[in-house]
Order: C-alpha cells, then sequence, then structure tokens
C-alpha cells in the first residue's frame, strides 16, 4: 500500500516487553507453532487468552518476546477477529487472531461470518484439548475438548485444520496462510492440540521458510474471452459500470477511473463494499444503496452493456431492475467469488446472468482491457446528472439528522485524509464523498451488528503514522453491543474516532415494525416497543471513559456538533481514542433495509 499502513510496531508504550528467559536450547511443540507465526508474517495477533493454548502463549511471550507478532489483547473474542478484519480492510493482508477452545471460538463466530462474507483475509488460531484423553486434566478439559472443533466455523472459512503431530504444523500454517490470502480471500482457522503445543522437544527441528509456500500470482484472463469482453465493450453505446469489490490499491482506483473515462460509461458504486470511484465524477450515477435504488434501476435497465466489477448480488440487482423480466442488457462479468460459494451460506446472492464471465479479479480484468480499448466520445454518460450529495435536506440547528452528522464531519475534518469505517445503516450512496481508496471502507460484509467497534480499532491500527485520521461511524446499537474493544485501542495507543449516530433505538428494525404493523393495518405507533435503547439511555461517554478512552457528549445540536467534533479530532491527532455520542433523529436517508427514502420516526 501507498500510505505506510501494516507497521509491526506499534511503538513506545504499546508493547508489553517480556524479560526474556536465557536460551535454555530446550524446546516445546508449541515453539514451533510461534515460530511459524512469525515466518508466514503475522505482525499481530489479537487474543483473548486460555489455558486451551497456554503452551502457545507462553512461546509466543518468553520464545519471540511479544514482537513478530505483537500480541493484542482483547476483552472479547468478537473483537480479536472484528481487529483482524478491519486490519486487512486496509492492508488487504492478514493478521491473526488466537481464541480459547470451543467457548472462545463461539465468541468468534459472528466475526468470522462477517469476515467471510466481506472476502477479508484472517488466520483465525485456536486451540483444544487434549486430544488424548488420558492427558485430559478432570472437568475443564472435557468440556473444552471438541472432537471436531473447526466444525464450528467451516462454513465460512475457506480452510480449517487441526495438525495431528508438531512436525505437521509448519504445512498446516503455510497452507494456512496461503488459501487466506489467494484471491477471493478469506478467513482460515488452525486448531491446535494443547497436548502437543505442551509437548516437550528437546532440539527445534529445521523449520521451512514461508517465501516458498506464496499464494499463486493472479490469474490473467482467457485470451478468447477477455478479446470478447474487449469487443463487447467497444460496442456498447449506453455502457454502465457496477464498481462492486474492488481493491484499496491507488493504481486499482486510477485504472478503474481510466476505463470509465475511456468507455463513458456512467458508474454506480456501493457504499458496502468502499471507495471505488470519486463520488463527484461526472460519470458517477445515482446512488446505489443495499437495495439497488430506483434510479439506479432505471439507469441498469436502460444499459445495453453491464459491466459487473465483483458486484455483491448482481443477480438480485439485476433482477430488481428488470422487475423479474428477462434481462436485456448485455452482462459482463469478472469475479472469482463462485469461487468460494458452499452450499451453507446463501452469501453468493442471486445467480447472474452473465453472456461473458472472466473469472479472474476485478481489478485484474480492468488492467487486462484497458490496453485493448479505444477512448470514446463521452456518449450517453452526459445524460444523467452527476452525483447529488444527500445533505440537501432541512438543516435545523437544533436538530442532528444521520445526514447532517455527515455534513457535521465533513466540516469538522475539514482538509485532512480520512478513513471512514462502517457508517450507520442511515447513510445512503453518496452521503460521504469519496477521492482516494482509503477514504471508505464500507461495511462488514456479513451484516453482523456488533462488529463496529473492532472493525473501527483493526482499521485505525492498520492506519496507525500513515497520517490518515481513522473514523468510525457507528449506530448505538452497535457501538454498544462491541463497545469494549476500546479498551484494546487505549491500551495499545491506536488513535481512532468513534462518532455515535446515537437515536436511542435498534432504529433499523423499527422500521421493520413499522412496515409490518402497515401491512396489518395494526398500530405503527407501538413500532418503537422492544426496540428503544432508553430508560435509562445509557451513557456512551461514560462507557468509553470507563475504559480509558475519551468520551465526549450527547451532542444535540449542531453547534454542539461542531464543537464536540474538533475537540475529539484535537484528542486523537494528539495519540487519544474519542468516542463522540451524537444525538440524532431516528431517520434514514436512504432506508437500505427496506429500499424507500427518508423516514422519520413520526
Ligand atoms: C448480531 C445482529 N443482531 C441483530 C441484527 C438485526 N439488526 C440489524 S440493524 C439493527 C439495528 C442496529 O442498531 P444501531 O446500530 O443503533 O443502528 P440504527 O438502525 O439505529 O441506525 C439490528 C438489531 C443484526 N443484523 N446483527
Ligand atoms: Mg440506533
Amino acid at each position: 500500500m501507498s500510505e505506510g499502513q501494516g507497521s509491526k510496531s506499534l511503538g513506545p508504550g504499546a508493547i508489553e516487553r517480556p524479560a526474556l528467559a536465557n536460551e535454555t536450547g530446550d524446546y516445546w511443540g508449541s515453539d514451533v507453532m510461534a515460530l511459524m507465526l512469525r515466518e508466514i508474517g503475522l505482525p499481530y495477533v489479537a487474543l483473548n487468552p486460555g489455558a486451551s493454548y497456554r503452551g502457545l502463549h507462553d512461546s509466543l511471550v518468553n520464545l519471540l518476546g511479544n514482537t513478530e507478532p505483537q500480541m493484542l489483547l482483547c476483552l472479547h473474542e468478537e473483537h480479536a477477529v472484528a481487529i483482524a478484519h478491519g486490519y486487512a480492510k486496509v492492508t488487504g493482508k492478514p493478521m491473526g487472531a488466537i481464541v480459547h477452545s470451543n467457548v472462545g471460538l463461539m465468541h468468534a463466530t459472528m466475526a468470522v461470518f462477517n469476515a467471510w462474507c466481506d472476502r477479508v483475509p484472517v488466520v483465525l488460531l485456536g486451540a483444544t484439548g487434549p486430544v488424548a484423553a488420558d492427558k485430559r486434566r478432570p472437568w475443564i478439559d472435557w468440556i473444552h475438548t471438541a472432537a471436531d472443533q473447526g466444525a464450528l466455523v467451516r462454513n465460512y472459512t475457506k480452510w480449517d485444520d487441526q495438525p495431528n503431530s508438531v512436525a505437521a504444523v509448519p504445512e498446516s500454517l503455510l497452507r494456512a496462510y496461503k488459501m487466506a490470502t489467494t484471491a477471493p480471500c478469506g478467513p482460515v482457522y488452525v486448531c491446535f492440540d494443547a497436548a502437543l503445543q505442551e509437548t516437550r522437544l528437546g532440539d527445534l527441528p529445521k523449520l521451512p521458510a514461508a517465501a516458498r509456500f506464496k499464494p499463486p500470482a493472479p490469474a490473467a484472463p482467457d485470451p478468447a474471452a477477455l478479446a470478447a469482453a474487449a469487443a463487447m465493450l467497444t460496442a456498447a453505446e449506453r455502457p454502465v459500470i457496477l464498481m462492486g469489490r474492488t481493491s484499496r490499491d491507488e493504481g486499482d482506483w486510477d485504472r478503474r477511473l481510466k476505463l470509465a473515462e475511456m468507455l463513458g460509461a456512467i458508474v454506480l458504486t456501493d457504499p458496502k463494499t468502499g471507495a471505488s470511484f470519486p463520488t463527484r465524477h461526472e460519470l458517477q450515477g445515482p446512488p446505489a444503496g443495499a437495495n439497488p435504488s430506483t434510479e439506479a434501476c432505471a439507469v441498469l435497465r436502460d444499459a445495453d452493456v453491464v459491466l459487473s466489477l465483483d458486484w455483491v448480488d448482481l443477480g438480485g440487482a439485476l433482477k430488481t431492475a428488470w422487475g423479474g423480466d428477462e434481462v436485456k442488457s448485455k452482462v459482463l462479468l469478472t469475479s472469482l467469488d463462485h469461487q468460494l460459494h458452499n452450499g451453507w451460506s446463501m452469501d453468493y446472492q442471486g445467480l447472474p446472468p452473465a453472456d461473458i464471465h472472466l473469472a479472474v479479479a476485478p481489478d485484474i480484468a480492468v488492467a487486462a482491457l484497458l490496453p485493448l480499448l479505444q477512448p470514446r466520445a463521452p456518449g450517453w454518460a452526459g445524460r444523467t446528472e452527476a452525483a447529488s450529495s444527500e445533505s440537501a435536506e432541512d438543516a435545523s440547528p437544533n436538530v442532528i439528522t444521520p445526514v447532517s452528522l455527515a455534513a457535521g464531519l465533513r466540516d469538522a475534518v475539514g482538509g485532512r485524509a480520512t478513513c471512514v469505517i462502517r457508517t450507520p445503516l442511515a447513510w445512503g450512496g453518496h452521503v460521504w464523498e469519496t477521492n482516494h481508496p482509503l477514504d471508505l471502507l464500507g461495511g462488514d460484509g456479513g451484516g453482523g451488528i456488533g462488529a463496529g467497534p473492532g472493525m473501527a480499532v483493526g482499521t485505525a491500527l492498520a492506519l496507525k503514522g500513515s497520517g490518515r485520521l481513522p473514523i468510525a461511524v457507528l449506530g448505538d446499537g452497535d457501538t454498544l453491543m462491541g463497545i469494549t474493544a476500546l479498551w484494546t485501542a487505549v491500551h495499545y495507543r491506536i488513535p481512532v474516532l468513534i462518532v455515535v449516530a446515537n437515536n436511542n433505538s435498534f432504529f433499523n428494525d423499527e422500521l421493520h415494525q413499522d412496515r409490518m404493523a402497515r401491512q396489518r393495518s395494526r398500530p405503527v405507533a407501538n413500532r418503537w416497543i422492544g426496540q428503544r435503547i432508553a430508560d435509562p439511555e445509557p451513557d456512551l461517554a461514560t462507557l468509553a471513559r470507563g475504559q480509558g478512552a475519551t468520551g465526549f457528549g450527547p451532542a444535540r445540536r449542531a453547534d454542539e456538533l461542531a464543537r464536540t467534533l474538533r475537540q475529539a479530532i484535537d484528542c486523537v491527532e494528539a495519540g487519544g481514542v474519542a468516542l463522540v455520542d451524537v444525538r440524532v433523529e431516528p431517520g434514514y436517508a436512504t432506508d437500505m433495509a427496506l429500499g424507500s427514502h427518508f423516514t422519520r420516526r413520526g
């Protein structure tokens, strides 16, 4: 990456340095595991401890000195994986997460599912046993031993393993890393038998070098299919590009821009998958949203050629646009995603028609197509209005809406480079302007609420020292489920700004109850019951302070918001962790869940 993310040390005060024992010449099974974690290049392991991996824990501290990888202690396993998820979203590279036996893995599962759906690499490690029953301590070792622990996450990891000997460990970890980082990327899980970790080895076996087990070079498109794709695009009169799961690389960003400009194509972007195209570019089409908006559907219907760069749920988007009729546009699909699909999860989404499918990563396809295309007249793209900001709605200084929160945040950050993670459900397509692939990182992939704080910390970890200000804009429900992830950021001096769009509600679901009541002619006024987080209202700033972070707010008016955000940014720029509680009017700019426009409580 271009901005120096992913440094392997967190700097002074942030590493817990052990006193190292003298070299004894006496090695243990877990020493091989720890040395291989260093060899494959994991910079950090986020963890919550447990006896099942006390051997490995000892090796990481007392053999490796708690560096490369450095431990990041987390207060919940879900945070450990969410941190790794956020880190990978920025760097494209995995870090490790270690979770204790079956119970720790159970806590981690939602975050693993999120990482899986978001197609990010995570090397998840765990432990069980002793597998040999005769070695188990009474009671606790029995409840924390599972015959097939990997089964807990097998349906949403690319691979899992439980090496059955110390000699099998290096190969297992080399394969894990290779699989996690081969596109399409995803989490992998390796489980270490507690007894193997605690086996005395004496001498250290010779360990393999990771350099010979790297992931393969990315596949190139089939030449005939590529030529046909170029011909299809050249002949297109009304092309549309759907920017889906693209990379965070600046070169890829520039090539996508060039492609759109050469084709004069209208570009639709998806806030779920992060910044992929400049929001204010004249080719940017209307906001697409999670469920394609009416305007986006109209553009899709008009298109003669649709180029999908791994758009999440292309099948669903086309189906919505064509209202179930046969899709008349030609469809050019670039995606490797089919390689991950299994029968357990439907995260593969609707099956899209594809006249040509280039089975490569989307940015590889763009790079391969560019030399085969000629620049063309602007064509039909001039027809669409340039992307309009959604911040034009009523701006009362006495009330903060999710959209005016975005405007206030934009004013407060001024010209700073920022990186926004997650964003509240209330933000529609173009609420946050993007001009760089790191401006906006998108969502959690799996729709698992509670991931926000952990992902924010992982993102901030990856950005530490880059000069980019990490900002997470989270719902209050999301924040409350994951709030103790902040402790890890404070403890390891990871600066991050958390802005909570606090509507005192699991508001997305109030809208669902609203819809149900209307459909059934029942009292809509009851939609808040079982949804509103009030009486008492959790004090978010105090919850942040309780973990050593700086808590601000609640800010209820535009002037309070401006002042509070300025103070919070100063705090983060001085190395702090800041949370700002912003009371927002319940309402959505673009109702992503239900597909309608701005909805207010009332
Ligand atoms: C783990 C999990 N539990 C429940 C849900 C269902 N759900 C989707 S959005 C949402 C509300 C989230 O509340 P908040 O973060 O405050 O955002 P708001 O909708 O209020 O803007 C809930 C409960 C979910 N997606 N994931
Ligand atoms: Mg809420």
